[in-house]
C-alpha cells in the first residue's frame, strides 16, 4: 500500500521528470538536466535558510565569518548560487534575477537552449521572523543558437515552457509544472532527494479565501474595492471569506493552490503597476495557476498574454480559483464599460 510504495518506489522529481521526457523519444534530455541544477540550487537555498536562525544566533548572519569574509546576506549568497548552478548546466544562454539590474548572458561555451528568470529568495525580507520565504523560476526556451539578447526573455508567459517555486518553510516543497499538470515533490532531507508528494495539484473552482493587502484600501481601484467589499460582505447571503495575508508570495500562493481562493496585489494610486515584478513572480505563478485550472488576470488582461518591455517591469496581478477570478474579470468589465 502507499506506505510501501513510499519506501520502495520513490518517485523522485528526477525520475518524475525522466518519465516525462520519455513521451519525447527526440528530447536530448537537456530539460531533466536544466531542471537537476536548478533542484541543486534549491537544496542549497534549502539548507541554508534552515541555518539562517541559527547563523543569526551564533553571529555569523552580517559579521565577519570564521574564515574573515563578511557573511554575504541569503538573498545575495543564493542568487550566486543559482547562477552558478544554471552556467554549469550548459543548457542556459540567458538568465535574468530579480538580484541584477541586468541580464546574464552565459558565455558562448557554456550555452544551451534556455533562458530561465528567477527570485533567488523572495519575500527574504520575512527570514529573520520564521515565515516561510521561496525560489521562483520560470524557463523559454530559445529556437536556434543565436546571440541571445533581451528579446528572447521579453517573451509573453504563455511562452514558457516550465515554471515553478520551492518554499522553504517547515518542509522544503518545490511545485512545478512543464506545462500539462502541477506536482508537487518535498524534500527528505535524509536521502536528498525531492520526492513526489502532491501529484496533480488542481486548484479549488472556487474558494472561501482572499489574499490582499488591506492595508493598501485607501488606493485600491473601484473594481478591487468592491471585489474586497463582497469577500467581507456578500450579497447573496453567503458567509463572509476569510482574509490570510503572509507577506511572502510564494506561501500566500501555495495555500492558494492547495486550499483555494484568491491571491491579490492590485494597482493602487502610488504604484500603478503594483509591486510583484511580470517575469520572475507574475508570469511563473500564473503558468501554475492555470496549469492547476485556475486563472490569473492583471486588471485588464490575461496575465500570460502580457508583454514585458524590461525585464524588471511590474504587473498588478489576480490570481486563483477560476470562478473567483471570473467574478473579479466582471467588475472590472462593468468598471470599463463607464469609462
Ligand atoms: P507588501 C515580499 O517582499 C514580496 O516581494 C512578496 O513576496 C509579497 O507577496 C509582497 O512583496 C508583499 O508586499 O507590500 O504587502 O508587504
Amino acid at each position: 500500500h502507499a506506505a510501501d510504495a513510499y519506501r520502495t518506489d520513490l518517485m523522485t522529481i528526477t525520475r518524475f521528470v525522466l518519465n516525462e521526457q520519455s513521451k519525447y523519444p527526440e528530447s536530448r534530455g537537456d530539460f531533466t538536466i536544466l531542471l537537476n541544477h536548478i533542484v541543486l540550487g534549491c537544496k542549497f537555498v534549502c539548507s541554508s535558510v534552515n541555518k539562517a536562525g541559527l547563523a543569526k544566533l551564533i553571529g555569523l548572519a552580517g559579521e565577519i565569518n570564521i574564515q574573515g569574509e563578511e557573511q554575504k546576506k541569503l538573498d545575495v549568497l543564493s542568487n550566486e548560487v543559482f547562477i552558478k548552478a544554471l552556467v554549469s548546466s550548459g543548457r542556459t544562454c540567458i538568465l535574468v534575477s530579480e538580484e541584477d539590474e541586468d541580464a546574464i548572458i552565459v558565455e558562448p561555451s557554456k550555452r544551451g537552449r534556455y533562458c530561465v528568470v528567477f527570485d533567488p529568495l523572495d519575500g527574504s525580507s520575512n527570514i529573520d521572523c520564521g515565515v516561510s520565504i521561496g525560489t521562483i523560476f520560470g524557463i523559454y526556451m530559445v529556437k536556434d543558437d543565436h546571440e541571445p539578447t533581451l528579446a528572447d526573455v521579453l517573451q509573453p508567459g504563455k511562452q514558457m515552457v516550465a515554471a515553478g517555486y520551492c518554499m522553504y518553510g517547515s518542509s522544503c516543497t518545490l511545485v512545478l509544472s512543464t506545462g500539462k499538470g502541477v506536482n508537487g515533490f518535498t524534500l527528505d532531507p535524509s536521502l536528498g532527494e525531492f520526492i513526489l508528494t502532491h501529484p496533480d495539484i488542481r486548484i479549488p473552482k472556487k474558494g472561501k479565501i482572499y489574499s490582499v493587502n488591506e492595508g493598501n484600501a485607501k488606493n485600491w481601484d473601484g473594481p478591487t474595492a468592491k471585489y474586497v467589499e463582497n469577500c467581507k460582505f456578500p450579497k447573496d447571503g453567503s458567509p463572509s471569506k476569510s482574509l490570510r495575508y503572509i507577506g511572502s508570495m510564494v506561501a500566500d500562493v501555495h495555500r492558494t493552490l492547495l486550499y483555494g481562493g484568491t491571491f491579490m496585489y492590485p494597482a493602487d494610486k502610488k504604484s500603478p503597476s503594483g509591486k510583484l515584478r511580470v517575469l520572475y513572480e507574475v508570469f511563473p505563478m500564473s503558468f501554475l495557476m492555470e496549469n492547476a485550472g485556475g486563472q490569473a488576470f492583471t486588471g485588464k488582461q490575461r496575465a500570460l498574454d502580457l508583454v514585458p518591455t524590461k525585464i524588471h517591469d511590474r504587473s498588478p496581478i489576480f490570481l486563483g480559483s477560476y470562478d473567483d477570478i471570473e467574478e473579479i474579470k466582471a467588475l472590472y468589465a462593468a468598471e470599463g464599460k463607464k469609462e
